[in-house]
C-alpha cells in the first residue's frame, strides 16, 4: 500500500533559542515540497513549545511539518526530577516522541522493557511513538542483524501498534554520526524483514506502519537509500541541524 513518506530531523541536544531561524527556513521550504512528505523537527525539549507555537502562527496553516519530542518518562507526573512527560510534551506541542533511541539505551540503559512503557506512555498522551532498533557492529559482524533486531521488535512494541500511532526506525548503531551507511541491500534486506515482522503481529496495520532508516543521512545519500523497499522515510541527526540540508533530503523522497 502507498505510505506517505516522512523525514523526522532528530537535533539530539543541540540547538539555543537563536535555531529558531533553521525552523524558520524549514516552514519556508516545507511549503515547496512534493505533497508526499512530511516532516517532523524534534528539537530538545527546551525548544518544543517555541517551536510548536511558531508553527502554528505560520500563515500558512497546511504545511507538513509537525513538532517532536526526543524521549520522555513511563509516568504522567509525579516525583521524578529533571525528567518530562509525554502529557507535558503533548501540552507544549509535540505530537510525536522518539523512544528507544540508541543514545537512550546505551546513555540511560534503557532496555526493551523501558522502552515499550516509554511508547504505551506516547499514546496514553495520544501521540505517535517513534520506536527505534538496530544492531551494533559487533552484533553484524557475528551476523546476528536480524535476530538482535527481532528482540527489539518483540520487546520494545506494545500490544496495540496502528499504522497512525506507530513508525520504526531502524538505525544501525555503527551507522550512526559516523559518516557510514549500509549498503541499499542492506538497509533492504532489515526494512523488508521489520516489515514482515509487523505485518504477522499487527496484519493489515504492519503493512503500512512507516519504516524510517536513520544513520549518517545526509542530501548526497538520501535518494539513494529513500528508493530501497519498505523504506518511507528517515530519521535525520546531524544532518537535520541545517534547514537546507534537512530540505534536501526531504526534496529526496
Ligand atoms: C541516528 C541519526 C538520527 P545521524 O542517531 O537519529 O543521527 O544522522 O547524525 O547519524
Amino acid at each position: 500500500p502507498a505510505v506517505r513518506s516522512l523525514i523526522a530531523g532528530n537535533w539530539k541536544m543541540n540547538g539555543l533559542k537563536a535555531a529558531s531561524s533553521e525552523l524558520d527556513a524549514i516552514l519556508e521550504g516545507a511549503a515547496q515540497l512534493s505533497s508526499g512528505v512530511d516532516l517532523l523537527v524534534c528539537p530538545p525539549a527546551t525548544l518544543i513549545a517555541a517551536f510548536a507555537d511558531r508553527l502554528a502562527a505560520h500563515a500558512n496553516s497546511a504545511l507538513p511539518v509537525a513538532i517532536g519530542a526526543q524521549d520522555c518518562h513511563t509516568n504522567a507526573a509525579g516525583a521524578h526530577t529533571g525528567d518530562i512527560s509525554a502529557e507535558m510534551l503533548a501540552d507544549a506541542g509535540a505530537r510525536t516522541i522518539i523512544v528507544g533511541h540508541s543514545e537512550r539505551r546505551a546513555d540511560h540503559a534503557e532496555t526493551d522493557a523501558i522502552v515499550r512503557t516509554k511508547a504505551q506512555a506516547v499514546w496514553r498522551a495520544g501521540l505517535v511513538a517513534i520506536v527505534c532498533v538496530g544492531e551494533t557492529q559487533g552484533e553484524r559482524n557475528a551476523g546476528h542483524t536480524l535476530d538482535v533486531v527481532a528482540g527489539q521488535l518483540a520487546g520494545s512494541l506494545p500490544d496495540g501498534a496502528t499504522a497512525a500511532n506507530l513508525v520504526v526506525a531502524y538505525e544501525p548503531v555503527w551507522a550512526i554520526g559516523t559518516g557510514m551507511t549500509p549498503t541499499a541491500a542492506d538497509v533492504e534486506e532489515v526494512h523488508g524483514f521489520i516489515r514482515q515482522t509487523l505485518t504477522q503481529r499487527f496484519n493489515g496495520e504492519g503493512e503500512r506502519m512507516r519504516l524510517l532508516y536513520g544513520g549518517s543521512v545526509k542530501p548526497s545519500n538520501a535518494s539513494e537509500l529513500m528508493a530501497v523497499p519498505h523504506v518511507n522515510g528517515a530519521l535525520v541527526g546531524g544532518a537535520s541541524l541545517k534547514a537546507s540540508d534537512f530540505l534536501a533530503i526531504a526534496a529526496g523522497c
